[in-house]
């Protein structure tokens, strides 16, 4: 029996109001529906450009399945949100409001993967959006180390303490794109550059989905939804698209591959684009990575490709279909050279080392064998310097690090130099025995962060740390 944390109590007691809630919500009992798999389009979420958004959390019901539309909880009413997609170096703010009801209780919204100051990075416990129509304004400013921040592909979700697992599972998640200048303007654009979210989750037999982790060994779902659509077909042209790929799953992790055996022409990671591109026929994409990736459908003019995940089979392993059916011109190109990694220095100030591990006694997860204490710091790093950081697994399940405020930059994985699409990340996926060194520069924030597990089973059991940048 586990012995449940401060925030896992909080989770269990939040499960039976979420269940009661939707209970209270369904239609009365429909049958058990079959998806025919590439039956309908694939759906590309608003696209919100302006410099102040508003993200409204609050009850909607989205036609997910076919037949009864399931009751999610929403940014703005859809699930995924919207999609944020701004320039780099100019400010952003966004404000969330929180409209759901009562058992949702208060809220907070991570820019996962910016560069953003304590006050505006969505903490776990600070600056909470109340329940009953509660708001908290985020200032993001686009710069980082005296000049833009890098372009990247990035993603918002709540992250509130003890119950991210619950919340993003109800459906608060959506992606944020950071455009950049300096990055290549030839790659595909416009409606050839197109985000795909994958997530899982089940169904009851009146398409209703509730949070039910049952432990914390991370919730996967027996339906696979590409942008909240099971299974769909996505009408392409005869030439290159960017799909800019983001697991935002609780826990499960994908292999990606092309049913074709064509490969994927990888740009970019969590952190913008890669120095070079890199040909993979197989991607692996655990919880909170994003891949940026361009595949080229030139001479393929009627075809049918599927998006595979090799990881698994059945429906779970045919994530959707690109129909190559439109005669188009292509007028996009992949330079050889995309983007220089930022330079760190070369000398280290503090080496840190991080052991993941699971209790004997209670199951939780924990890091140096500790779990997350609001009140503890586990790593002071001074401003301005250089640190490596060591992350050993030494737990019988795979974990996914994430380091809030800093991009890093991977020096070995397991004692070998970094893979060309590895370099530099901010989500690190760590099979069982696995160890990553990262080299890690702290900029311009003062002040505490957190980082943790991003399979959100663990993080909210406390598989969760702190840090604070001191002067
Ligand atoms: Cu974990």
């Amino acid at each position: 029996m586990i012995r449940p944390s401060p925030a896992r109590r909080a989770l269990l007691a939040s499960i039976v109001l979420v269940g009661a809630s939707l209970a209270s919500a369904v239609a009365p009992p429909a049958e058990a529906v079959t998806v025919v798999p590439f039956s309908r389009p694939l759906s590309i979420p608003k696209v919100l450009t302006g410099p102040n958004i508003t993200l409204t959390a609050r009850l909607a019901d989205v036609q997910i399945l076919p037949g009864a539309k399931t009751r999610m909880w929403t940014y703005n009413g859809t699930f995924p949100g919207p999609t944020i997609r701004r320039p780099t170096g100019q400010t952003t703010t966004v404000t969330l409001v929180n409209n759901l009801p009562p058992e949702a209780g208060d809220l907070t919204l991570h820019n996962h993967g910016n560069h953003s100051t304590p006050e505006n990075d969505g903490q776990p416990d600070d600056r909470l959006a109340a329940n009953g129509g509660g708001q908290v304004t985020y200032t993001y400013t686009g710069t980082e180390a005296g000049g833009n921040e890098r372009g990247a592909t990035q993603w918002y979700h709540d992250h509130r303490m003890g119950l991210t697992g619950r919340n993003v599972w109800m459906g608060l998640a959506g992606m944020y794109i950071i455009d950049d200048p300096a990055d290549p303007q030839t790659l595909p654009k416009g409606a050839f550059d197109v985000p795909l979210m994958l997530t899982d989750r089940t169904f009851d037999a009146n398409n209703q989905i509730r949070y039910n982790p049952a432990g914390n060994v991370g919730l996967t779902g027996n339906r696979i939804l590409v942008n909240g659509v099971p299974q769909p077909y996505f009408v392409v042209g005869d030439r290159k698209y960017r799909l800019r790929i983001l697991n935002a799953s609780n826990s499960r992790s994908y292999t990606l591959a092309l049913s074709n055996g064509q490969a994927f022409t990888q740009i970019g990671t969590e952190s913008g684009l890669l120095p070079a591109p890199v040909k993979r026929t197989e991607i692996e994409i655990a919880p909170a990575e994003r891949v940026d990736v361009v595949i080229d459908f030139a001479k393929k003019l009627g075809q049918k490709i599927v998006l595979q995940n090799v990881a698994a089979s059945g429906s779970l392993g045919q994530l959707m279909q690109f129909r190559v059916m439109r005669d188009l011109t292509d007028n996009s190109s992949i330079p050889s050279k995309l983007r220089a990694l930022p330079t760190l220095d070369a000398t280290s100030a503090v080496t840190r080392t991080f052991v993941l591990s699971r209790s004997r006694t209670t199951g939780q997860w924990l890091i140096n064998g500790l779990a997350y204490d609001p009140d503890r710091i586990d790593a002071a790093p001074r401003l301005g310097t250089t640190e490596t950081w060591i992350f050993k697994n030494g737990s019988s399940s795979n974990h996914v690090i994430h380091l809030h405020d800093v991009d890093q930059q991977l020096v070995s994985r397991n004692g070998v130099p970094a893979r060309p699409w590895e370099r530099m990340k901010e989500s690190w996926n760590l099979a069982i025995g696995e160890t990553i060194v990262l080299k890690v520069k702290f900029t311009d924030n003062l002040g505490k962060f957190v980082f943790h597990c991003h399979i959100l089973e663990h993080e909210d059991d406390a598989m969760m740390a702190q840090m604070e940048v001191v002067p």
